[in-house]
């Protein structure tokens, strides 16, 4: 199974619940409330790590769960937040919502994604207490986490990509010019999983770029023969790719090779076969004395491709071909990102979710609802305009005809979080 694209399901951490709590002493009577708030929930978070090479992590777990946030206690005791679940992925990971398949973030260069919020711990009793309402014998429930279903993507990062049929000599060459050891077999698809390696310029110890091994491509790869065309995802950023072909005839004719695997890139996106191209001629050394190489040469100028006569075994013409792989880079722009196509707020679970609940406490209408919350972030209550516009909100979501329903009357208190008020129909 090919394990650069998978599937996991995440769940951050629901905030927990305030507590409902009386001051309790000896010599005190009639102690106030003091019910303190939960804890958060813990968060999912996406960090890249460098040292991963695969999403093997994610082979076998699929569902990722972050802690609940504690109780609030007694004492205005705070319960404890839940620490965040950390997802480590290899550098090129895409991000995508499951359900549409857009982007989300492109784990490349990026800094840590929260890709699910834990909820926020409810408040306890002590929080409701109001000069006309000094024993509330409410509390609030802590907040649901986030919880959605993304897809992990790996797509390489490598500045090169050697492309070629099976057999052809990539693994070889990336063998012979980076430090990287990559199985090496006189059969068909030694190759099984994309490999990098780092090449460093012959001359400038300080320049290096990084080469993707892949496996062969045969024809029909695009259409999922062979191993398929799954690998291609790892080379499709590339800048460069160095098309290896086996010159000696042994395995076919050389040019049409060399067709058989631009056709395959153009089946599978054709923007591949625009993709800058150095055509190594491999296996120089057991070249027949009459065999030239001028047709392929000839073959690649006419596709303005770059060419270089190499043998990956003895290493002949192996340090040209690295100096003008780096010449060709340096004209190339930057290893492409993708850009984020939703935000990460944006969760569809979480759109369906509009749901109000609300509970008659001691004649207090407690309404929750977590896109109500979401939305009070960012009102100021102090401001004419944000409190008129907050109203408004209510009335037109359906808050103040679901409160009529539940029996609220003129005068009866209504309590939405942090913000209280007299219901006016
Ligand atoms: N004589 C000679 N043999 C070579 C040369 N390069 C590779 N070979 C041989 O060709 C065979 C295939 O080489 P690999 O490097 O495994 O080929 P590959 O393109 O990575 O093959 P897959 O991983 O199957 O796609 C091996 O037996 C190598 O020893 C070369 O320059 N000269
Ligand atoms: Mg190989």
């Amino acid at each position: 199974m090919i394990l650069d694209k998978i599937k996991i399901h995440v769940k951050a951490g629901d905030g927990g619940n305030g507590a409902v709590s009386f001051r309790r002493e000896k010599y005190v009577s009639h102690g106030g409330p003091d019910g303190g708030d939960g804890g958060r929930g813990g968060n999912i978070v996406i960090r890249i790590d460098k040292s991963l090479s695969s999403l093997i992590d994610y082979k076998y777990k699929r569902i990722f769960k972050a802690g609940n946030g504690a109780k609030g206690g007694a004492k205005k005791l705070h319960g404890a937040s839940a620490p965040d679940v950390i997802l480590r992925v290899p550098q090129g990971t895409i991000i995508r919502d499951a359900e549409s398949e857009l982007i989300i973030a492109d784990m490349t260069n990026a800094d840590d994604l929260i890709i699910c919020r834990g909820g926020n711990g409810g408040w306890g009793n002590v929080r409701f207490a109001t000069p006309t309402r000094q024993a509330p014998r409410f509390a609030k429930s802590g907040i649901q986490g986030e919880e959605r279903e993304i897809i992990l993507e790996l797509k390489m990062i490598a500045d090169v990509g050697l492309i070629g049929l099976p057999n052809a000599g990539k693994s070889s060459l990336l063998n012979k010019i980076s430090a990287a050891r990559p199985k090496i077999a006189s059969y068909k698809f030694t190759t099984l999983t994309p490999i990098l390696g780092v090449v460093t310029h012959p001359k400038e110890s300080s320049r290096t770029a990084v080469a993707a091994d892949i496996p062969g491509l045969i024809s029909g790869a695009s259409e999922g023969a062979g191993l398929g065309f799954e690998f291609l995802r790892h080379i499709e950023r590339c800048r460069l790719f160095i098309h290896v072909v086996d010159a000696s005839g042994e395995d076919g004719d050389p040019l049409e090779n060399l067709k058989t695997i631009n056709n395959e890139l153009r089946n599978y996106d054709s923007s591949l076969l625009e993709r800058p191209q150095i055509i190594a001629a491999n296996k120089c050394d057991i070249l027949a004395e009459d065999t030239d190489t001028t047709q392929i040469e000839a073959y690649a100028a006419k596709n303005n491709c770059g060419f270089a006569r190499i043998s990956a075994e003895t290493g002949e013409g192996c340090e040209e071909l690295v100096g003008l792989m780096f010449d060709k880079l340096e004209k190339l722009p930057a290893i492409k990102i993708y850009e984020p196509e939703i935000d990460p707020c944006d969760n569809a679970a979480d759109r369906d979710d509009r749901y109000i609940e609300i509970t008659n406490v001691d004649g207090t209408y407690v309404v929750e609802s977590e896109w109500l919350l979401r939305l009070m972030r960012d009102i100021n209550f102090d401001e004419k305009e944000s409190l008129m516009y907050f109203q408004r909100v209510l009335r037109t979501s359906g808050v103040i005809e679901a409160l009529e329903e539940k029996g609220c009357k003129n005068g009866d208190t209504v309590s939405i979080y942090d913000f209280e008020f007299d219901f006016v129909s």
